[in-house]
């Protein structure tokens, strides 16, 4: 890991607050970053003080005038460049994402080619940030509309994609012309830090102005500071609902806007029509990947009563296989939890789980011994469980599956919607009947609905986010860009007479 560290710049003691090639001093406290890999001490990042934020936004907004006169294709070819640096980058990102948050190597590798692929995908909407042209119903006028950069964009991004979602963010706010201000999660500081140094590089080597890439560092404190700033009109926020709703509440009270993608509690509908295998590891990789630590994890499986004792069975079986331990060791499937108190969180959704009447088919608890010394492998775990029990409604961040049974699938397509949460859903079924009503407007009111694929994993192209407590909020793909822009309505008369709209007699 010395090696990755050392290739990443990252030194065991970091500022946490830079404008880009900038690194600034800060009275903060230095936050320790431990490996739940095996515990130990990775390094620690200095938290942002009051003093030095004011720093970063007077560089930003100073930034920012500069930066939007840049055409928008030029500044793909800045995120252009990015995308070749993460490449290049690669391997060392993804360890370090792997032994700081505790996915697998693959996984942390999957991360950085997200990184990749929303760069690319970024460089091509450079050229493509088009607005519509209408008629008017004046003679000799000309209506268009255009879209313009906000200005700051803030980013609250979460632990458990350290690099990736702040990546969605941030490729597309530059393309559009914004700079950005990144408070990653205070769980994985050493993430950003490596981040901002791939990004200076680049920013270095094109002259791009300070103050265009920012990061500050700390807790909930600072991310308060920025829903408070009036200076910055977008807050991207993705977290826990609970966070979101504080984010939501202050940033609304100024009337800014927030872009929100907060707990999912995603399902997979398992027909009697489902190809059986296929269903197994999509239901498995959901539940069991990034030890349960995804906003699009596998929560909850709807099976069919005439297949249900037959998938359990499979079910039970597969868990069976699964592997736990170092997440380096690209022998094991599963790695440990983000950090002790994920732990608790997880032992008292089994406790309570239990309490409400769940019967565990596959038990939880965490796991000792040689390896286990981070205390933060825990035992993936199934309950069969009534869908109206409190607990199967929240969103527990951690390998806890629960089963259920149907009979009809309008019955499963209730149970599916009837959770607070609205991100990811699935059902796996080979019947086009069943498939297209899942998809219709009385199917799933889920942001993201598959068909024979499960619930996590989603794609940079599409439109990523989800409704009700998800926060309704869309990113990456698509036209998730609009949401760093602002749309600006133009009417030009070219006539040599004033016609007013609506016909309206003005005489003088
Ligand atoms: C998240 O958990 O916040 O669809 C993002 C997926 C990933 C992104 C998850 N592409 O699982």
């Amino acid at each position: 890991m010395k090696e990755t560290l050392k290739a990443l710049g990252i030194l065991e003691k970091n500022h946490g607050t830079s404008t880009g090639d900038h690194w600034l001093n800060s009275s903060g406290e230095y936050i320790q970053s431990f490996s739940p890999v095996d515990g130990s001490l990775i390094g620690s990042v200095q938290a942002t003080d009051k003093q030095s934020y004011e720093k970063v936004m007077v560089m930003a907004q100073t930034a920012f005038k500069e930066w939007q006169k840049w055409p928008a294709p030029k500044r793909g070819d800045i995120v252009r460049q990015i995308g070749d640096a993460l490449r290049a980058q690669k391997a060392d990102l993804g360890r370090l994402v792997s032994y700081e948050m505790g996915k697998s190597y693959q996984e942390g590798l999957g991360e950085v080619q997200e990184m990749i692929d929303i760069c690319d995908f970024a460089v091509g909407l450079s050229r493509q940030l088009y607005g519509l042209t209408m008629h008017s119903e004046r003679p000799g006028h000309r209506m268009y509309e255009q879209w313009h950069p906000l200005g700051i964009v803030s980013i609250i991004s979460a632990f458990n994609f350290p690099v990736a979602v702040w990546s969605w963010n941030a490729m597309l706010a530059w393309v559009c012309g914004n700079v950005c201000i990144w408070k990653g999660s205070e769980k994985t500081p050493l993430c950003s830090i490596a981040c901002q140094n791939i990004i200076n590089e680049v920013f270095k080597a094109n002259q791009v102005p300070e103050g265009v890439s920012n990061i500050v560092s700390g807790t909930a404190e600072v991310g308060q500071w920025m829903s408070e700033d009036i200076r910055i009109p977008l807050v991207s926020a993705t977290g826990s609902t609970r966070m979101g709703k504080a984010v939501a509440a202050t940033v609304a009270g100024r009337l800014g806007r927030t872009l929100l993608e907060l707990g999912g509690n995603n399902a997979i509908i398992i027909s009697e029509h489902a190809d059986i295998n296929m269903t197994l590891v999509g239901a498995v990789f959901g539940a069991v990947g990034t030890a349960g630590q995804r906003c699009t994890s596998t929560r909850r499986l709807i099976i069919h009563e005439s297949v249900y004792n037959e998938f359990k069975e499979k079910l039970v079986n597969a868990y069976g296989q699964i592997k736990i331990g170092n997440p380096l060791d690209e022998h094991n499937h599963v790695g440990p939890l983000i950090d002790k108190q994920a732990v608790e969180i997880y032992l008292k959704a089994i406790e309570k789980c239990k309490d409400q009447g769940g019967r565990f088919i596959v038990e939880g608890g965490v796991i000792d011994g040689v390896g286990y010394e981070s205390g933060c492998y825990v035992k993936p775990c199934v309950a069969e469980v009534s869908p109206h029990m409190s607990i199967v409604k929240q969103e527990t961040f951690a390998p806890v599956l629960y089963i259920m049974k149907y009979q009809t699938i309008e019955e499963a397509i209730d149970l599916q919607n009837n959770v607070p949460q609205g991100l990811s859903s699935a059902i796996m079924t080979l019947n086009l009947r069943e498939a297209e009503l899942f998809l219709s407007s009385q199917g799933s009111d889920c942001g993201i609905a598959n068909v024979n694929i499960g619930t996590s994993g989603a794609e940079i192209g599409g439109a990523f986010g989800g409704e009700k407590e998800t926060g309704g909020g869309r990113e990456s793909g698509s036209d998730a860009w609009r949401n760093y822009m602002r749309r600006q309505t133009n009417t030009i008369n070219y006539s040599t007479k004033l016609p007013l709209a609506q016909g309206i007699k003005f005489d003088i």
